[in-house]
């Protein structure tokens, strides 16, 4: 006897009817949303309308956005990554219906955005792919994604934030220094900004 984790693909507009559907109180603890990714794998094909990809970056195009939440399809081409950053304190679920990535997850030892300067320690390495997404730590929330260049794949993510948020701290680890940045889309419901800006 096998065990299916889930019987089918769902489109990304039965994605969006769910989370829509799930009480406010949900998103504020990481399990019933990443439960409910689990089960509710992703047809990549659906996606198309939110794919787009750039050479220089990763690209950040916006599906679905309420007071709660806010969900976005990220590209990652081979060799592209984040840069270590948070979240502003929101939860976040990431999944990945194309490809798969590296989470890199950092304990913060110290942080002062005032004066810029940071300490960071690596912790756990893991791999999303399409049976396996992944909840943040809201304990540990300092991370960088990656898609590796050896991978030789692009990849696609869908990313849930609670609540919404448009700038976030960046962090490098080797010179332990940190700053606020500003985070911009690609595209916002399937259509291209007129002049789109990178982070
Ligand atoms: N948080 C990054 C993606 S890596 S999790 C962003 O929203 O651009
Ligand atoms: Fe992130």
């Amino acid at each position: 006897m096998s065990i299916a984790v889930s019987s089918r693909l769902y489109t990304v507009q039965e994605l969006v009817a769910g989370l829509r559907a799930l009480p406010e109180a949900g998103f504020d603890i990481t399990e019933p949303v990443r439960a409910f990714l689990e089960a509710h794998p992703v047809d990549p094909v659906t996606l198309a309308p939110y794919l787009t990809w750039d050479a220089q970056h990763y690209t950040r195009n916006l599906i679905d956005r309420t007071s709660i939440y806010e969900l976005m399809a990220i590209c990652w081409s081979a060799g592209q990554s984040s840069s270590v950053h948070n979240h502003k304190n929101q939860n976040c679920w990431m999944a990945v219906p194309v490809g798969r990535l590296m989470v890199q997850n950092y304990r913060v030892e110290l942080e002062d955005v005032a004066t810029g300067v940071c300490s960071l320690e690596p912790t756990d390495l893991i791999e999303m792919n399409p049976g396996a997404p992944a909840a943040v730590n809201p304990q540990e929330p300092v991370h960088k994604v990656m898609n590796p260049r050896e991978w030789n794949d692009p990849a696609v993510s869908l990313h849930i934030y609670s609540r919404p948020f448009d700038t976030c701290i960046v962090y490098s680890y080797e010179q332990g220094t940190c700053g606020e940045i500003k985070l911009h889309f690609n595209t916002e419901y399937g259509l291209p900004l007129k002049q789109p800006l990178m982070h």
